[in-house]
């Protein structure tokens, strides 16, 4: 078939699908591109060709900021548990280079997106090319390099002969749960525009088939003889749980065994907030109950988690001499960590084959009841910090109380930098495996409407909750225009605090004394403490045409956000917040290097305590 390679993409891309239980689902279900010179004559005359002439034509978006538009596809990926993606087109130069940290991100987060940005000529006729980057060490280095170290799969088109191979190369790694991240294909705006007899069969309906993989025999017996051994098991339930579909699996294991459960950012959700073995979230950002069984675990299972620093307490959590790991997870990478004895496996596969082998242990009824204890003495926390009563202005943790009581059992709140993803992680009540969703593998400031955005896309019958704070919103809010463009149903609680209230705490903490971090105006002593700044994001919001709502007080909060449920397309309710209450606290810690030496007082009692944290510091070997 005689296509441009531009068309050819776009042909390949609407054939391809995944499948796993018998369920099948187009792998890339609808394009985002913002058009520029490398994509306006290639890969755009072929989307405007498939819109007017192919019914089985994927919708074509577009973006306002081409990381925008990476986050949105890394968002909708993660609702659809990795099964489905959008494929993201830019121009060449600034445009391709903004899809950087969206890569990095969906690759921190192991969630497949597909990056096609344009690139200068194959032939090199007219270079440099208009926004081309000359390496004079050698002509075939453009910015698209940038994408390289961010991607799992990267290949530049030279030739519209090479696209078969790095197509069928890309959905590979795309659909592959253990290597799945960014992948990039770089094409050469000279090359998309170029007509090529591509063989009919690269267009049939393809199928990539999600493989449950099982848990080789071996390493399982030696895990359930590890788990067998153990007085004090815990399990750690991350993102794996949830993108293979295994909370089932998981709960019935748990209940089975009689094994609480801890979870993980993206694998929180795993267990209803609710259920008695459920200890909640673990780790830096997470509840006592979780961290205290952490702490005296024999047997850690992780499942899925990929043992980020947040997850261990950089390596403080777990703190029996003799703790053991055992490692369920779908990569290899993740399964050897912590000498973990590692179960290569799908997790619900695995779960699944535990329950099975385990079949008559079960843990010592006061350790479950105990277990059930601390987790209602939790519960009993977070509902203390979602009434605080804080004047004059509400303490956050009461407007995630107030979203939370605002949400029903399916929908599902969206964040991910700033004070409130750690608040989110200890004080958000789960009930739903996709109900929340918070992006801290990459904490990107950012991400939140973008994010969002992709969220509401791939559940539009899911009310979608994006809790952003100032700085996040001033970072990137220009989706919100995509949103009222497509008439996606988005509320957006945009958090007001003036300034960094996170990274101030945090600096408060290292001795920093919160330095550069609340948005106030210079003062005459020519430092940054003087008022704060006469920034009005609510009706920046409105100028977006969002619909929006300001609420003063807790009670104002709850009207607003029951009005914005009422609402159609997008809604910002605007609510301040003091910065300065801290969420209920997780006995844990964060390794943040403490200056070593300094004229400043703060700095040295920082340092000592610093020291007191490291001591708990440890490798699990
Ligand atoms: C792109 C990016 N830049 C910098 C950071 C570091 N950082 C983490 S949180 C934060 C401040 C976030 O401010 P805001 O959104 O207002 O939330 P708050 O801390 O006030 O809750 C910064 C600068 C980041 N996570 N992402
Ligand atoms: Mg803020």
């Amino acid at each position: 078939m005689r296509l441009t390679v531009g068309q050819a993409v776009v042909r390949f891309l609407a054939a391809q699908h995944t499948e796993r239980d018998g369920v099948e689902h187009r792998l890339i279900e609808g394009w985002f591109g913002i058009f520029g010179h490398g994509n306006v004559a290639g890969l755009g005359q072929a989307l405007l060709e498939a819109e007017l002439t192919d019914p089985d034509a994927v919708p074509y978006r577009q973006g306002r900021n081409e990381q925008g538009m990476v986050h949105a596809a890394a968002g909708f990926a993660r609702m659809r548990n990795r099964m489905s993606t959008l494929a993201c087109t830019t121009s060449i130069g600034p445009g391709a280079t903004n899809m950087v940290t969206g890569a990095a991100l969906a690759t921190v987060n192991r969630l497949p997106v597909l990056l096609l940005p344009g690139d200068v000529f194959a032939t090199r006729v007219a270079n440099p090319v208009l926004q081309e980057l000359e390496d004079p060490r050698g002509f075939d280095v453009s910015v698209n390099d940038t994408l390289r170290p961010v991607s799992r799969f990267y290949d530049r088109i030279w030739r519209a002969q090479q696209l078969p191979s790095a197509l069928l190369g890309a959905m590979r790694v795309l659909t592959d749960p253990a290597e799945t991240g960014a992948v990039t294909l770089a094409l050469p705006q000279d090359v998309q525009a170029e007509a090529y007899d591509f063989p009919d069969p690269l267009f049939r309906k393809r199928v990539w088939h999600v493989p449950r993989t099982l848990p080789e025999p071996g390493a399982l017996a030696r895990a359930v003889a590890i788990i067998r051994s153990a007085r004090r098991p815990l399990i750690i339930a991350g993102g794996g749980v949830i993108y293979s579909e295994a909370t089932g699996a998981l709960r019935s294991l748990a209940e089975a065994a009689g094994i609480p459960v801890a979870e993980t950012q993206a694998g929180k959700g795993s267990m209803r907030y609710d259920h008695p073995l459920a200890l909640g979230a673990v780790g830096a950002t997470g509840t006592v109950a979780a961290n205290e069984f952490a702490r005296d675990a024999d047997v850690v299972i992780g499942v899925g988690t990929r043992w980020s620093d947040f997850t261990t307490a950089s390596r403080s959590a777990f703190a029996d001499p003799t703790v053991r790991f055992v490692n369920v997870n779908i990569a290899s990478f993740d399964a050897a960590k912590h000498s973990g004895e590692a179960v290569v496996a799908d997790a619900r596969a695995a779960l699944e084959a535990l329950l099975d082998a385990l079949a008559g242990y079960r843990t010592d009824p006061a350790y479950r009841e105990r277990a059930g204890e601390k987790a209602r003495a939790w519960d009993a926390t977070v509902e203390r910090a979602y009434h605080l009563g804080n004047q004059p202005l509400p303490a956050q943790s009461e407007v995630i109380g107030a979203v939370n009581d605002a949400a029903g059992p399916r929908d599902v709140v969206v964040c991910a930098a700033g004070s409130m993803p750690g608040d989110l992680h200890k004080l958000w009540r789960t009930r739903d495996p996709k109900g929340y969703h918070v992006e801290y593998g990459f904490s990107c400031m950012g991400y939140e409407i973008a994010g969002g955005l992709g969220v509401k896309l791939a559940a539009p019958d899911r009310e979608v909750f994006v809790m952003v704070g100032d700085g996040s919103y001033l970072m990137m809010s220009q989706e919100l225009v995509t949103a009222v463009q497509e008439r996606v149903k988005l509320i957006v609680v945009l958090v007001q605090n003036h300034g960094y209230a996170s990274i101030g705490r945090l600096s408060a903490s290292v001795g920093a004394q919160r330095f550069g971090t609340a948005y106030r105006y210079r003062d005459q002593d020519g430092r940054l403490g003087g008022t704060v700044l006469p920034v009005d994001l609510a009706t920046n919001a409105a100028s977006l045409g969002a619909t929006v709502f300001r609420a003063g007080t807790v009670d104002e909060l709850r009207q607003a956000l029951a009005k914005a449920r009422e609402t159609d397309g997008v809604t910002v309710v605007h609510v301040d917040a003091d910065p300065m209450v801290d969420a209920p606290a997780s006995d844990s810690w964060w390794d943040v290097p403490v200056a070593e030496t300094s004229r400043l007082e703060t700095v040295r009692t920082a340092y000592e305590q610093y020291l007191d944290g490291k001591r708990g510091q440890r490798d699990y070997l």
